[in-house]
């Protein structure tokens, strides 16, 4: 109950006018005194409300604060996005939201923190989390082919790419399989954890790290950068993610169409590997390739001496 006020507020506070007592207790059907504690609420929370003793309150500026009805209010998804679970700090997004969806909850829930102790890479590599990021991971049960589970990170990548381009306007690259660089540097990564039944995708987890405005620590300044240093200021991560989830929403709708060319299109149009001369790494396993594209499972085609291979893991090395 609590919850549907807060977020009835926000989106009256949303037109940027002023609104009196009597428009918000109409609206909230509210007492006087709840309306002055909803207030209050609202501004611990950060959000910076003037008041005007003739035109009453009027929403100056919001805080760049994760609050689950920001992300919901007029949130246009059919699928992602429509529960969100949000926590200060976490030892992996990905592990709970792994945990709720064991327990069956729908699929499009997210979770998201503000820091991970634990953040993880594939193969339990680290991922620095702090402060001023985009942390989350979004469980999905798409009803594809399992062999086809790669699609599902290549449509979270795509859909990461298309808002940086929207809002700053850099073109990104998607390094195969879930990397999105700028000027050569990882600016996100992408962890998907897929979960088979019965030769079924019983769920994916799909766990996205943006370096959105949080500062790149020491360790990985060589090979890592933010979208704020890239861009040249700090970006609402509310307005941000909401836009990658509406990407991400309509781009997950083509995947379980089964429309894979328009995929495989979308991720082209952030690629330009086909004709790279790589080397791959997996498991101390090492492959040196042409790059030729990529098949209709998202595994990637490499040209070597021995013929042609397939692969569906590794890390590129661009020689
Ligand atoms: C990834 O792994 O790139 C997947 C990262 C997924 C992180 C998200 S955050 C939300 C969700 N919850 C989690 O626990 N994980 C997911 P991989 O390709 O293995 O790359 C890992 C490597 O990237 C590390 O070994 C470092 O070299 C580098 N790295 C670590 N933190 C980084 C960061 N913040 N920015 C750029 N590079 C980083």
């Amino acid at each position: 109950m609590k919850f549907e006020k807060k977020t009835k507020l926000i989106q009256l506070f949303s037109g940027n006018e002023f609104l009196s007592y009597k428009k918000i207790i109409d609206n909230l059907n509210i007492s006087r005194n709840a309306v002055l504690k909803q207030i209050k609420s609202l501004k611990e929370l950060g959000y910076h409300i003037e008041f005007d003793k003739n035109k009453g309150y009027r929403l100056i500026s919001k805080p760049d604060k994760i609050i689950p009805e920001e992300i919901t209010n007029e949130l246009d998804t059919d699928i992602i996005g429509k529960d969100v679970y949000y926590f200060k700090s976490i030892s992996s997004t990905n592990i709970y939201a792994r945990k709720i969806a064991e327990k069956g909850f729908r699929e499009g829930v997210v979770v998201i923190a503000d820091t991970q102790t634990k953040g993880r890479g594939r193969k339990n590599r680290f991922w620095f989390s702090s402060f001023g990021g985009l942390w989350f991971s979004v469980v999905l049960r798409p009803n594809i082919l399992p062999e086809r589970g790669m699609f599902v990170t290549m449509v979270a990548s795509i859909a990461v790419a298309q808002t940086i381009k929207k809002i700053t306007n850099i073109d990104p690259v998607i390094k195969w399989p879930n990397d999105l660089l700028i000027n050569r540097k990882k600016v996100c990564g992408i962890l998907t954890e897929i979960d088979i039944k019965n030769d079924k995708i019983n769920y994916a987890i799909v766990g996205i790290g943006i370096n959105l405005n949080n500062i790149i620590s020491k360790e990985i300044e060589k090979i890592g950068t933010s979208i704020s240093i890239e861009f040249g200021s700090d970006i609402s991560r509310i307005e941000f993610l909401k836009i990658i989830l509406k990407y991400f929403d309509n781009n997950y709708k083509i995947l379980i169409k089964d429309d894979f060319n328009k995929i495989k299109k979308l991720w082209t149009n952030y690629n330009n590997i086909i004709g790279e001369k790589v080397k791959i790494k997996d498991n101390g396993n090492i492959k040196t390739g042409i790059i030729l594209g990529i098949d209709e499972n998202g595994y990637l085609i490499l040209k070597n001496i021995d013929g042609i291979s397939k692969i569906f893991n590794g890390d590129i090395i661009y020689l």
